[in-house]
């Protein structure tokens, strides 16, 4: 079964993952500034443990899957490099502790370890392609908000998100991934989960 296909089997929690009230609240501007610093340390900490989990996945990636995997923990390190100028720019500290809703998607990235690389694959891929539609539904995004839109909806993402694709479609191929639809749910509710952190950590009050 394509990856794709996942979205479609699963449609309800795909919704509430991709179209979170954060997301309809960056596109109209109400979302508050403290809610979206809140956001962006605890963002800046999941790309750190996805660069270490993406980095162990490189290595026992089979060989098709190698060129985009190592692309991406280039694309994260200079992520990682963005958000500490933005954090420097808006006065946030990044060493501000992980947040339980942070700690328990890192967890889920290291038990991943332990999963086949299809499975691990279709998880990386599920991860990434909630992003970028959850960020494309907050096109264009409102004033303050809008340059983050931007970066997070560049062309260059979807056809990363697309290589990820091709590569956990192929990995199911040569070895039965029967774990797909856990794991794309899995993932699914921890994106849904990282979005509201931000609006239940009082914020938004
Ligand atoms: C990504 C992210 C995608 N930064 N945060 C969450 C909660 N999910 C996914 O990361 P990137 O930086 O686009 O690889």
């Amino acid at each position: 079964m394509p990856v794709a296909d996942l979205l479609a089997r699963h449609a309800d929690a795909w919704r509430r993952a991709t179209r979170h009230p954060f997301i309809d609240a960056v596109r109209d501007g109400t979302l508050p500034p403290a809610a979206f610093d809140t956001w962006l340390v605890q963002d800046a900490h999941f790309v750190a443990d996805l660069l270490r989990f993406q980095a162990r996945l490189l290595a026992r990636a089979p060989r098709p899957a190698q060129a985009v995997l190592a692309g991406g923990c280039v694309a994260l390190v200079g992520e990682l490099d963005w958000f500490a100028r933005i954090a420097d720019a808006r006065g946030l500290d990044l060493d501000a502790p992980q947040l339980p809703v942070t700690i328990a998607y890192g967890d889920l990235l290291y038990r991943l370890d332990a999963a086949d690389v299809g499975t691990a694959l279709t998880a990386l891929w599920t991860v990434e392609r909630t992003y970028l539609d959850a960020w494309s539904a907050a096109l264009p995004g409102a004033g303050p908000y809008r340059a983050f839109v931007e970066h997070w909806t560049a062309p260059g993402f979807a056809s990363y998100v697309a290589g990820l694709e091709t590569a956990a479609d192929h990995a199911a191929v040569d070895q039965a991934a029967p774990g797909d639809d856990a794991v794309f749910l899995e993932v699914v509710a921890a994106e849904t989960a990282f979005w509201g952190m931000a609006l239940d950590d009082g914020a938004l009050s």
